[in-house]
């Protein structure tokens, strides 16, 4: 009787250290994270995941707390202060981040994805991780690749049908050289400009056209102030899930941890959400009214060819050797 007692106390003292050392791990933390988009984008459902999984695992011990719509600044501005320790988290595309990390203007190459699975494939691979592994050298930890989309076209000029319709037209571009290239060599005036500008430019007339995808026009209700939309898609840009890494690196292992399996829990919430959205995003366009023409294969030809060589002209920025790594891979995951 006496001796089983013993050993009841002596289990109860034995989890209680096995227990408690994990929790003494864990520190009361708020993490902001800065967005440009609007919160009922799919965004906004991998932040609710991603933020649900984190109070689980650390029993309430964190607060997220999200801002939306460009509120902390641009994505720029805030990857900034991420690398000065000023802000902790942002969730932002890939394209304004080239002036931090050239190479990842890989992403922005036109038509070098062609659909969803190769985007996974890519972004959750070796690929993917090659990528990430460039970051901290800039203060920046990427946890995971969210999914912004494919890009389509926008304006309020004419359905863009043919290489010729580009012709003139004021689109906007995000301030990253590759756009630039790509949709001056398209024939349009392109205009690098901050997202969270892009509507009263429109909105003004001060440009004609953006390109975004589907759930972006809805979401941003760029619809509201465009009349045509065309299905170019022709760049998939992704989303960087980014914490500050002189914040990153005052946490404990186990919260590091935490936080890196919470972003993969949001990131297929996030995926699906914006999956299941772009279809219904597309019909409320149509149905506010606007326009939406598909391509035909013989004009996207034409189309891809006249961008075939921002390829050669980036390599400079880029690497060749990135370049080469991603068709690689491209290579590989498409069976070739
Ligand atoms: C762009 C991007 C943006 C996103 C958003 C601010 O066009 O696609 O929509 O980075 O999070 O600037």
């Amino acid at each position: 009787m006496k001796k089983s007692l013993v050993t009841a106390g002596l289990t109860a003292a034995l989890l209680a250290t096995v227990a408690s050392p994990a929790h003494a791990q864990i520190s009361e933390r708020t993490l902001r994270i800065a967005n440009g988009i609007a919160e009922d984008h799919p965004v906004g459902d991998g932040v609710d995941a991603m933020t649900q999984c984190v109070d689980e695992r650390t029993n309430g011990a964190w607060t997220i707390n999200a801002f939306w719509s460009s509120a902390l600044g641009d994505d720029l501005q805030s990857a900034q202060a991420l690398r000065s320790g000023t802000l902790e988290m942002v969730i932002s595309s890939s394209s304004p981040l080239v002036a931090i990390e050239p190479a990842l203007g890989v992403f922005d190459l036109p038509f070098l994805i062609s659909n969803e699975e190769e985007a996974d494939a890519l972004l959750d691979g070796e690929f993917g991780q090659y990528i990430s592994d460039m970051m901290p050298q800039h203060n920046l930890v990427n946890l995971a690749f969210w999914e912004n989309g494919f890009r389509n076209l926008s304006n309020s000029l004419r359905p863009v049908d043919e290489l010729e319709d580009f012709e003139g037209m004021r689109v906007r571009v995000m301030q990253n050289n590759i756009f630039l290239d790509t949709f001056q060599t398209l024939g349009a005036n392109a205009q690098p400009m901050a997202f969270g500008e892009v509507f009263t430019a429109l909105e003004t007339g001060a440009i004609d056209a953006q390109e975004n995808p589907y759930v972006t026009i809805d979401t941003s209700r760029f619809f509201e102030v465009q009349d045509y939309v065309s299905n170019t898609r022709h760049a998939y840009t992704p989303f960087m899930v980014l914490i500050s890494k002189p914040i990153f690196d005052t946490f404990s292992a186990e919260e590091q941890q935490i936080l890196q399996e919470c972003s993969i829990v949001g990131r297929d919430v996030q995926r699906e959400a914006s999956r299941a959205l772009s279809d219904e995003s597309l019909q409320r366009i149509k149905d506010a009214g606007l326009e939406v023409n598909d391509i035909s294969e013989e004009n996207m030809a034409k189309i891809r060819e006249a961008v075939a060589g921002v390829y050669d002209r980036a390599a400079e920025s880029i690497g060749a050797d990135v370049i080469e790594r991603v068709n690689a891979e491209l290579a590989a995951i498409r069976g070739q």
